[in-house]
């Protein structure tokens, strides 16, 4: 089963978005099997966006993740990568559809609101760079046999 890490970044926190993203992916049929409010280090922000060190917006980007407390969710289910990346939408939320969470509640790339792993590899390292594996549950839900065929 893949997996994918959501977290809910410190602009949604603060607008009071953190029950309406969760809820689209819940809604989605994506099981959870992590989540923790936490303030991010500058260590794990810098690890977390390692790809984009050097990049003229890396400064402002490990500055506004590690600004104020996130939501980090781990979770789990077929296609799980894809699925939650078009409930995303696209990186710039003026070029997100509506209907996904940027395109339906952000304007600016600086303030996107959430993040998810780009591929199913990245997927499992970046689970792993947030949870321990005492913090993941590995469960079923009654309704799985209703999401997963
Ligand atoms: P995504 O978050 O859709 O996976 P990404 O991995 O390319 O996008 O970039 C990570 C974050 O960096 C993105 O959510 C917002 C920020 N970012 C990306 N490109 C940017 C740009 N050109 N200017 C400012 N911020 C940018
Ligand atoms: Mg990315």
């Amino acid at each position: 089963m893949e997996r994918t890490l959501i977290i809910i970044k410190p602009d949604a926190v603060q607008r009071g978005l953190t029950g309406e993203i969760l809820k689209r992916f819940e809604a989605r049929g994506l099981r959870i099997i992590g989540m923790k409010f936490m303030q991010m280090s500058r260590e794990l922000a810098e690890k977390h966006y390692a790809i984009h060190q050097g990049k003229d917006f890396y400064e402002g980007l490990v500055n506004y993740i590690t600004s104020s407390p996130v939501v980090v969710i781990a979770l789990e289910g077929t296609n799980a990568v894809a699925a939650a990346r078009k409930t995303i939408g696209a990186t710039r939320p003026q070029e997100a559809e509506a209907g996904t969470i940027r395109g339906d509640l952000a304007l600016e790339v600086g303030r996107n609101l959430v993040h998810g792993s780009d591929t199913v590899e990245n997927g499992q390292i970046e689970v792993a760079n947030f949870f321990s594996d005492a913090e993941l549950i590995s469960w079923s839900r009654s309704a799985d046999p209703w999401i997963f065929q």
